[in-house]
Protein backbone atom coordinates (compact mmCIF):
# COMPACT_ATOMS: atom_id res chain seq x y z
CA UNK A 1 0.00 0.00 0.00
CA UNK A 2 1.79 3.40 -1.26
CA UNK A 3 -0.67 5.65 1.17
CA UNK A 4 1.07 3.15 4.34
CA UNK A 5 4.42 4.58 3.02
CA UNK A 6 3.42 7.86 2.49
CA UNK A 7 1.55 8.05 6.07
CA UNK A 8 4.84 6.89 8.26
CA UNK A 9 7.17 9.34 5.85
CA UNK A 10 4.80 12.12 6.67
CA UNK A 11 4.48 11.63 10.48
CA UNK A 12 8.49 10.83 10.75
CA UNK A 13 8.80 14.37 9.05
CA UNK A 14 6.31 16.20 11.35
CA UNK A 15 7.41 14.75 14.12
CA UNK A 16 11.21 15.88 13.38
CA UNK A 17 9.44 19.38 12.81
CA UNK A 18 8.21 19.70 16.08
CA UNK A 19 9.92 21.41 19.21
CA UNK A 20 7.06 21.94 21.90
CA UNK A 21 6.19 18.62 23.62
CA UNK A 22 2.38 20.09 23.70
CA UNK A 23 2.78 20.29 19.93
CA UNK A 24 4.09 16.26 19.75
CA UNK A 25 0.69 15.26 21.36
CA UNK A 26 -1.14 17.37 19.09
CA UNK A 27 0.51 15.60 15.92
CA UNK A 28 0.27 12.32 17.38
CA UNK A 29 -3.57 12.81 16.70
CA UNK A 30 -3.57 13.26 13.39
CA UNK A 31 -2.40 9.80 13.07
CA UNK A 32 -3.45 7.43 16.03
CA UNK A 33 -6.30 9.78 17.64
CA UNK A 34 -10.24 8.73 17.37
CA UNK A 35 -10.07 10.94 13.67
CA UNK A 36 -6.53 9.66 12.93
CA UNK A 37 -5.48 9.01 9.31
CA UNK A 38 -4.03 4.99 10.66
CA UNK A 39 -6.88 4.95 12.91
CA UNK A 40 -9.11 5.17 9.92
CA UNK A 41 -7.32 2.82 7.35
CA UNK A 42 -7.30 0.17 10.39
CA UNK A 43 -11.69 1.06 10.53
CA UNK A 44 -11.56 -0.07 6.85
CA UNK A 45 -10.04 -3.49 7.00
CA UNK A 46 -13.64 -4.62 7.20
CA UNK A 47 -14.45 -3.82 3.46
CA UNK A 48 -11.60 -6.20 2.85
CA UNK A 49 -11.67 -9.38 1.44
CA UNK A 50 -11.07 -12.32 3.85
CA UNK A 51 -8.02 -12.87 1.92
CA UNK A 52 -6.73 -9.99 1.83
CA UNK A 53 -7.56 -8.80 5.50
CA UNK A 54 -4.64 -10.66 7.09
CA UNK A 55 -1.66 -9.12 5.32
CA UNK A 56 -2.95 -5.59 5.30
CA UNK A 57 -3.75 -5.83 8.86
CA UNK A 58 -0.43 -6.86 9.14
CA UNK A 59 0.97 -3.91 7.41
CA UNK A 60 -1.21 -1.34 9.29
CA UNK A 61 -0.12 -2.31 12.37
CA UNK A 62 3.65 -2.39 11.55
CA UNK A 63 3.20 0.88 10.23
CA UNK A 64 1.54 1.92 13.70
CA UNK A 65 4.34 0.41 15.49
CA UNK A 66 6.68 2.35 13.49
CA UNK A 67 4.91 5.67 14.00
CA UNK A 68 4.51 4.78 17.83
CA UNK A 69 8.54 4.38 18.28
CA UNK A 70 8.95 7.87 16.32
CA UNK A 71 6.35 9.80 18.58
CA UNK A 72 8.60 7.96 21.15
CA UNK A 73 11.75 8.79 20.10
CA UNK A 74 11.06 12.36 19.45
CA UNK A 75 8.71 12.46 22.86
CA UNK A 76 12.35 11.49 24.65
CA UNK A 77 14.59 13.78 22.73
CA UNK A 78 12.58 16.83 22.97
CA UNK A 79 12.63 16.43 27.19
CA UNK A 80 16.15 15.80 26.97
CA UNK A 81 16.10 19.05 25.41
CA UNK A 82 14.38 20.66 27.96
CA UNK A 83 16.40 18.76 30.77
CA UNK A 84 19.57 20.08 29.27
CA UNK A 85 18.25 23.49 28.83
CA UNK A 86 17.24 23.89 32.27
CA UNK A 87 20.66 22.79 33.78
CA UNK A 88 22.34 24.87 31.36
CA UNK A 89 20.67 27.96 32.55
CA UNK A 90 20.63 26.79 36.54
CA UNK A 91 24.37 26.01 35.89
CA UNK A 92 26.98 27.24 38.80
CA UNK A 93 29.97 27.38 38.83
CA UNK A 94 31.43 25.70 41.58
CA UNK A 95 34.80 26.40 40.58
CA UNK A 96 34.20 30.44 41.60
CA UNK A 97 35.96 31.57 44.75
CA UNK A 98 33.75 32.70 47.69
CA UNK A 99 32.29 36.45 48.15
CA UNK A 100 34.04 36.41 51.61
CA UNK A 101 31.95 37.35 54.67
CA UNK A 102 31.31 40.45 56.20
CA UNK A 103 32.67 40.75 59.65
CA UNK A 104 30.52 42.72 62.20
CA UNK A 105 32.13 45.17 64.45
CA UNK A 106 30.80 46.50 67.80
CA UNK A 107 29.82 50.24 68.59
CA UNK A 108 32.14 52.50 69.94
CA UNK A 109 29.90 53.34 72.58
CA UNK A 110 29.60 49.85 73.62
CA UNK A 111 33.53 49.55 73.25
CA UNK A 112 33.86 52.25 75.61
CA UNK A 113 31.04 50.79 77.97
CA UNK A 114 33.32 47.60 77.67
CA UNK A 115 36.74 49.39 78.90
CA UNK A 116 34.93 50.71 81.40
CA UNK A 117 33.59 47.91 83.39
CA UNK A 118 36.81 45.82 82.55
CA UNK A 119 38.64 48.54 84.40
CA UNK A 120 36.24 48.58 87.05
CA UNK A 121 35.92 44.84 87.07
CA UNK A 122 39.51 44.77 87.91
CA UNK A 123 39.24 46.37 91.25
CA UNK A 124 36.53 44.30 92.29
CA UNK A 125 33.41 46.69 90.79
CA UNK A 126 30.76 44.41 90.09
CA UNK A 127 28.22 45.66 86.76
CA UNK A 128 24.46 46.02 87.61
CA UNK A 129 21.74 46.43 85.40
CA UNK A 130 17.96 47.76 85.47
CA UNK A 131 15.12 48.56 83.84
CA UNK A 132 14.57 52.00 81.42
CA UNK A 133 11.09 52.51 82.49
CA UNK A 134 11.32 53.38 85.99
CA UNK A 135 8.79 54.74 88.62
CA UNK A 136 9.07 58.13 89.69
CA UNK A 137 9.97 56.72 93.55
CA UNK A 138 13.29 55.11 91.82
CA UNK A 139 14.09 57.91 89.32
CA UNK A 140 13.30 60.93 91.25
CA UNK A 141 12.15 60.74 95.13
CA UNK A 142 14.65 57.80 96.59
CA UNK A 143 17.04 60.12 95.25
CA UNK A 144 16.08 63.19 97.11
CA UNK A 145 15.04 64.87 94.59
CA UNK A 146 11.69 67.18 95.86
CA UNK A 147 8.87 67.36 93.89
CA UNK A 148 9.26 70.57 93.00
CA UNK A 149 12.73 70.15 91.10
CA UNK A 150 13.12 71.60 87.62
CA UNK A 151 14.57 67.90 86.55
CA UNK A 152 10.89 66.88 87.07
CA UNK A 153 9.51 68.82 84.69
CA UNK A 154 7.69 67.59 81.61
CA UNK A 155 10.14 69.48 79.61
CA UNK A 156 13.05 67.85 80.90
CA UNK A 157 11.73 64.43 81.23
CA UNK A 158 9.63 61.82 79.00
CA UNK A 159 7.00 60.64 80.68
CA UNK A 160 5.53 57.42 80.00
CA UNK A 161 2.27 58.43 82.56
CA UNK A 162 2.45 60.01 85.58
CA UNK A 163 4.38 57.63 87.56
CA UNK A 164 6.49 56.26 85.24
CA UNK A 165 9.57 57.66 83.66
CA UNK A 166 11.87 56.91 80.80
CA UNK A 167 14.88 56.76 83.74
CA UNK A 168 17.55 60.50 83.16
CA UNK A 169 20.34 58.87 84.90
CA UNK A 170 21.19 55.39 85.75
CA UNK A 171 21.24 56.04 89.66
CA UNK A 172 17.52 53.67 89.98
CA UNK A 173 19.88 50.99 89.18
CA UNK A 174 22.24 51.83 92.24
CA UNK A 175 18.56 52.22 94.45
CA UNK A 176 17.74 48.66 93.65
CA UNK A 177 20.73 47.33 94.25
CA UNK A 178 21.25 48.86 97.53
CA UNK A 179 17.96 47.68 98.46
CA UNK A 180 18.41 43.87 97.23
CA UNK A 181 21.94 44.10 98.91
CA UNK A 182 20.38 45.19 102.11
CA UNK A 183 17.69 42.77 101.89
CA UNK A 184 20.50 39.66 101.36
CA UNK A 185 22.73 40.06 104.00
CA UNK A 186 20.15 41.46 106.53
CA UNK A 187 21.21 38.09 108.60
CA UNK A 188 24.81 39.63 109.38
CA UNK A 189 25.14 42.73 112.05
CA UNK A 190 27.40 44.20 108.99
CA UNK A 191 26.60 44.50 105.58
CA UNK A 192 29.40 43.88 102.69
CA UNK A 193 30.45 46.59 100.64
CA UNK A 194 28.56 47.84 98.01
CA UNK A 195 30.98 48.09 94.77
CA UNK A 196 28.85 48.65 91.63
CA UNK A 197 29.34 50.32 88.47
CA UNK A 198 25.85 51.25 86.61
CA UNK A 199 25.90 51.40 83.30
CA UNK A 200 23.17 51.62 80.38
CA UNK A 201 21.03 54.15 78.29
CA UNK A 202 19.06 56.99 79.56
CA UNK A 203 16.92 59.76 78.32
CA UNK A 204 16.50 63.13 78.20
CA UNK A 205 14.03 65.84 76.47
CA UNK A 206 17.29 67.54 74.70
CA UNK A 207 18.68 67.70 71.43
CA UNK A 208 22.09 69.38 69.81
CA UNK A 209 25.11 68.73 68.64
CA UNK A 210 26.04 68.43 71.95
CA UNK A 211 22.77 66.89 73.35
CA UNK A 212 20.99 63.46 72.46
CA UNK A 213 17.63 62.35 73.98
CA UNK A 214 19.02 59.21 74.46
CA UNK A 215 22.63 59.21 75.47
CA UNK A 216 24.84 56.07 77.99
CA UNK A 217 25.87 57.13 81.64
CA UNK A 218 28.08 54.90 84.08
CA UNK A 219 27.63 55.92 87.95
CA UNK A 220 29.58 54.26 90.35
CA UNK A 221 29.17 53.48 93.60
CA UNK A 222 31.21 52.39 97.05
CA UNK A 223 29.34 52.29 100.22
CA UNK A 224 30.98 50.78 103.45
CA UNK A 225 31.43 51.64 107.29
CA UNK A 226 34.86 54.03 106.04
CA UNK A 227 34.61 55.48 102.46
CA UNK A 228 35.73 58.77 102.26
CA UNK A 229 36.58 61.72 99.75
CA UNK A 230 39.78 60.83 98.66
CA UNK A 231 38.81 57.19 97.90
CA UNK A 232 36.45 58.48 95.52
CA UNK A 233 39.74 61.24 94.49
CA UNK A 234 41.70 57.73 94.11
CA UNK A 235 39.02 55.71 92.43
CA UNK A 236 38.40 58.50 90.07
CA UNK A 237 42.26 59.44 88.79
CA UNK A 238 43.18 55.52 88.53
CA UNK A 239 40.14 55.02 86.17
CA UNK A 240 40.79 58.24 83.82
CA UNK A 241 44.45 57.29 83.87
CA UNK A 242 43.45 54.00 82.73
CA UNK A 243 41.29 54.84 80.35
CA UNK A 244 43.30 56.87 78.73
CA UNK A 245 46.84 55.06 79.03
CA UNK A 246 48.41 58.16 80.33
CA UNK A 247 50.37 58.69 84.05
CA UNK A 248 50.42 62.53 83.43
CA UNK A 249 46.58 62.86 83.53
CA UNK A 250 45.27 65.02 86.45
CA UNK A 251 42.12 65.26 88.21
CA UNK A 252 40.82 68.12 89.63
CA UNK A 253 37.32 68.33 91.60
CA UNK A 254 34.83 71.84 91.59
CA UNK A 255 32.70 71.87 94.72
CA UNK A 256 29.05 71.53 93.16
CA UNK A 257 24.76 70.88 94.14
CA UNK A 258 23.44 67.33 93.53
CA UNK A 259 20.38 66.46 95.76
CA UNK A 260 21.04 62.80 96.18
CA UNK A 261 24.76 63.73 97.19
CA UNK A 262 26.50 65.49 100.01
CA UNK A 263 29.09 67.00 99.54
CA UNK A 264 28.90 67.32 95.32
CA UNK A 265 31.71 67.95 93.04
CA UNK A 266 32.24 67.86 89.06
CA UNK A 267 35.30 66.05 87.99
CA UNK A 268 37.68 68.01 85.20
CA UNK A 269 40.22 65.99 83.68
CA UNK A 270 43.59 67.68 82.56
CA UNK A 271 43.45 67.62 78.63
CA UNK A 272 46.97 68.91 77.04
CA UNK A 273 47.14 72.70 78.70
CA UNK A 274 43.10 72.78 79.16
CA UNK A 275 40.78 71.11 81.63
CA UNK A 276 37.52 69.28 80.54
CA UNK A 277 34.28 68.49 82.66
CA UNK A 278 34.22 64.69 82.61
CA UNK A 279 31.47 64.03 85.34
CA UNK A 280 30.02 64.68 88.84
CA UNK A 281 30.37 63.15 91.98
CA UNK A 282 30.13 63.70 95.62
CA UNK A 283 29.32 61.16 99.23
CA UNK A 284 25.74 59.73 98.80
CA UNK A 285 23.13 62.00 100.64
CA UNK A 286 21.86 60.24 104.15
CA UNK A 287 18.87 60.96 102.96
CA UNK A 288 19.07 58.11 99.71
CA UNK A 289 20.73 55.87 102.21
CA UNK A 290 17.38 56.58 104.32
CA UNK A 291 15.19 55.83 101.52
CA UNK A 292 16.68 52.38 100.82
CA UNK A 293 16.95 51.71 104.50
CA UNK A 294 20.69 51.63 105.10
CA UNK A 295 21.65 53.23 108.51
CA UNK A 296 23.55 56.51 107.83
CA UNK A 297 24.74 56.82 110.95
CA UNK A 298 26.90 53.60 110.02
CA UNK A 299 27.53 53.51 106.37
CA UNK A 300 29.22 55.93 103.88
CA UNK A 301 30.54 56.17 100.71
CA UNK A 302 30.59 58.03 97.39
CA UNK A 303 28.87 58.20 94.01
CA UNK A 304 29.91 59.24 90.30
CA UNK A 305 28.60 59.80 87.29
CA UNK A 306 30.58 60.03 83.59
CA UNK A 307 28.77 60.63 80.06
CA UNK A 308 29.81 57.56 77.79
CA UNK A 309 29.85 59.23 74.48
CA UNK A 310 31.55 61.97 75.85
CA UNK A 311 34.67 59.69 76.91
CA UNK A 312 34.62 57.73 73.51
CA UNK A 313 34.87 61.08 72.11
CA UNK A 314 38.10 61.98 73.68
CA UNK A 315 39.16 58.55 73.19
CA UNK A 316 38.72 58.23 69.63
CA UNK A 317 38.60 61.87 68.51
CA UNK A 318 34.93 62.20 67.46
CA UNK A 319 34.01 65.66 67.08
CA UNK A 320 30.00 65.23 66.60
CA UNK A 321 28.26 63.56 69.11
CA UNK A 322 25.26 62.76 66.62
CA UNK A 323 27.63 60.65 64.43
CA UNK A 324 27.13 57.85 67.13
CA UNK A 325 23.39 57.48 66.45
CA UNK A 326 23.66 57.86 62.67
CA UNK A 327 24.42 54.09 62.02
CA UNK A 328 26.70 55.30 58.93
CA UNK A 329 28.64 52.70 58.15
CA UNK A 330 31.43 54.41 56.74
CA UNK A 331 31.95 56.29 60.01
CA UNK A 332 31.32 52.99 62.10
CA UNK A 333 33.54 50.70 60.29
CA UNK A 334 36.76 52.85 61.49
CA UNK A 335 36.01 50.87 64.62
CA UNK A 336 35.84 47.42 64.37
C1 LIG B 1 26.19 61.70 89.46
C2 LIG B 1 26.78 62.65 90.26
C3 LIG B 1 26.76 62.49 91.64
C4 LIG B 1 24.90 59.26 91.94
C5 LIG B 1 24.31 59.14 93.18
C6 LIG B 1 23.83 57.86 93.23
C7 LIG B 1 23.12 57.19 94.32
F1 LIG B 1 22.24 56.32 93.85
F2 LIG B 1 23.96 56.53 95.08
F3 LIG B 1 22.50 58.09 95.06
N1 LIG B 1 24.13 57.29 92.09
N2 LIG B 1 24.81 58.13 91.30
C8 LIG B 1 25.56 60.42 91.36
C9 LIG B 1 26.16 61.35 92.19
C10 LIG B 1 25.60 60.60 90.02
O1 LIG B 1 26.14 61.76 88.09
C11 LIG B 1 26.56 62.93 87.46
Amino acid sequence: MQELEQILNQAEQQFAAVEQAAELEQIKARYLGKEGSLTALLKGLGKLSAEERPAAGARINEVKQKIEAALNARREALQQKALQSKLAAEALDVTLPGRGLNVGGLHPVTRTLERIESLFHSIGYAVAEGPEIESDFYNFTALNIPEDHPARAMHDTFYIDEKHVLRTHTSPIQIRYMQAHLDKYKHLDTMPDIRIIAPGRVYRVDSDATHSPMFHQVEGLWIGERVSFADLKGVIADFLQCYFESDELKVRFRPSFFPFTEPSAEMDMSWGDRWLEIGGCGMVHPNVLKHVGIDSEKYIGFAFGVGVERLAMLRYGVNDLRLFFESDMQFLKQFS
